[in-house]
């Protein structure tokens, strides 16, 4: 699986950082990594999402004083992929848990909205990507659903609710969904809450599969190109303006039964 890593500034910490992890955002760029698959909706993003049950490492760079934040796992992968300084070295200048990372004000690459925070996503998997998901609530039913959640009970999830995201930003359209797949979606197949698994499932393969066959880009650079088209240009773009990495996840390890 080929991701994409997105580097997310964090401009300041939110309430919950440890003093060591608000002294390294002052002294140093700490960028938080999102992984994904569909570059040619960062245009729409809103937030971004870390788990309260997961834990992080800060980890640094080939280049002095900077630092990304993902799992140990994502970072482990990338020591071996020329990514990081050492290969096969995976030592973190800091290990946080996602709980410390929540309501940090960060902004990201091409993004339309400019400043944004670090919000709580239950359902993140510790074993997928970099365990940071950058929100896109256009097109990512995922995010549609848990940014909602987060809108009702904002108590609940400790969030302060100036952290939130104020209008979704539309990046795609298809035939099928028209600009707001994701809401399309959670409407259509009665997704109520972000514990709806199954039916959160097949609403990603769908706005997948329609986004990537049939959706056209409605803004930015590229306004008017196919998705398919436009994918492949906005990746490169943001590689080559060192705001974005290519890496690979290996495939799960195969238990052998050969004996
Ligand atoms: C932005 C985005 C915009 C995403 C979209 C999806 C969509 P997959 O196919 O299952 O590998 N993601 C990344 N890591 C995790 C994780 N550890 N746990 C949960 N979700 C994760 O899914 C990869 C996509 O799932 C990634 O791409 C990321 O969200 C999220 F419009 O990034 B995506 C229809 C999906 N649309």
């Amino acid at each position: 699986q080929e991701y994409l890593a997105v580097k997310i500034v964090v401009n300041q910490v939110g309430p919950n950082a440890s003093p060591e992890l608000t002294q390294l955002v002052k002294d140093s760029k700490v960028y938080l990594l999102a992984g994904t698959l569909r570059p040619e909706t960062m245009y729409g993003q809103t937030c971004c999402f870390v788990s309260p049950k997961i834990d992080y490492g800060v980890f640094p760079t080939k280049k002095e004083g900077e630092y990304v934040v993902c799992t140990e796992r994502a970072y482990q992968n990338m020591s071996y992929q020329d990514i990081t300084p050492h290969r096969g070295v995976w030592d973190a200048k800091l290990v946080i848990n996602g709980k410390e990372l929540i309501g940090s004000e960060i902004s990201s690459p091409i993004s339309v909205v400019e400043k944004m925070h670090v919000l709580p996503m239950d359902t993140i998997i510790a074993t997928k990507g970099t365990g940071v998901v950058t929100c896109v609530p256009s097109d990512s039913p995922d995010d549609y659903i848990t940014v909602q959640d987060i809108r009702k009970k904002p108590e609940y999830y400790n969030v302060d609710p100036s952290w939130l995201p104020v209008d979704d930003v539309l990046v795609l359209r298809s035939a099928k969904y028209g600009d707001h797949t994701a809401k399309f979606l959670i409407e259509d197949l009665k997704i109520q809450s972000p514990k709806d698994k199954e039916k959160l499932a097949l609403a990603k393969e769908l706005a997948y599969k329609e986004g990537f066959y049939n959706g056209t880009v409605i803004i930015g650079p590229y306004n008017g190109m196919s998705v398919v088209e436009a994918k492949p240009k906005i990746r490169d773009d943001l590689v080559n303006a060192g705001e974005a990495f290519n890496y690979s996840e290996p495939e799960k390890p195969v238990v052998s039964r050969s004996g």
